[in-house]
């Protein structure tokens, strides 16, 4: 008497119905995070972000001579300028912040530390800025040829959620520009820090970059996954219902 227990086989196929929708709306929220990099990186028109559409987002370029973006610090090194001063022909800007791209970018600033193999390790504060941002990068700028560069980055767990790495230093400390690369990682759980080491060396950077655009549940996907479990539902019922 298949449907002589209608009721149990009911709610525990409507439990089942819940749990599978649950399950659903779990994976659609759960998300993973994506690096990005090396990649050549000129101006600010080079960012992989430049056509994200940011709650808010910012780009430290150093060419105020002080690091002024809000809500990140770092726990080594410091402005270019600052640290060697009257020494421009060393500093190893992004290219396009002396006001025009010809491959060199010594009329420009940026931060430097001397000891690559440490790196620098830049942190974002949640309390300024009201998220931790869930796009994070920065474009590595100078150290020595032969060594690896290595990006990675934390979200605020701990966990680490990037680690690439690229090999492309010239073979000279003068500024050049062709072998900048940008390094950077989407996490939509949000981003705590990011590191850019390179062992044997000294290591410059610049265009620190970092924004957060809120990720919904994408509304598609739910609209889809609810269609689909209220259309099972009433499957459902009307199967009960001629038996
Ligand atoms: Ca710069
Ligand atoms: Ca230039
Ligand atoms: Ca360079």
């Amino acid at each position: 008497m298949d449907n002589k227990t209608p009721e149990n086989s009911k709610e525990r196929q409507m439990i089942e119905n819940l749990s599978t929708f649950a399950v659903l709306l779990s994976l659609n929220t759960l998300t993973q995070a994506t690096t990005i990099g090396p990649l050549p990186y000129l101006s600010s028109l080079d960012s992989p972000f430049a056509t994200t559409d940011f709650d808010w987002f910012y780009i430290e370029d150093f060419e105020e001579h002080q690091l002024v973006s809000p809500g990140v610090n770092a726990d080594h090194g410091g402005i270019a300028s600052v640290l060697f001063p009257g020494e421009p022909v060393g500093y190893d800007s992004v290219d396009a912040d002396d006001g025009i791209i010809d491959g060199s970018g010594a009329g420009g600033d940026s931060w430097y530390s001397g000891v690559g193999a440490t790196g620098v390790t830049w942190t974002f504060e949640e309390s300024v800025l009201g998220h931790l941002p869930t796009h994070a990068g920065i474009v590595w700028t100078d150290g020595a040829w032969g060594f690896t560069v290595h990006f990675e980055a934390w979200d605020a767990g701990g966990n680490l959620i990037a680690d690439i790495s690229g090999v492309h230093a010239d073979h000279d400390n003068l500024s050049a520009t062709a072998e900048d690369r940008f390094y950077g990682v989407i996490n939509p759980g949000g981003i705590a820090m990011i590191r850019l080491s390179q062992p044997n060396t000294m290591i410059e950077m610049d265009h620190l970059q970092y924004g957060y655009a809120a990720v919904p549940a994408a509304p598609g996907a739910v609209t889809g996954m609810m269609s689909m479990f209220f259309m099972s539902m009433r499957r459902r019922i009307r199967t009960l219902k001629a038996t």
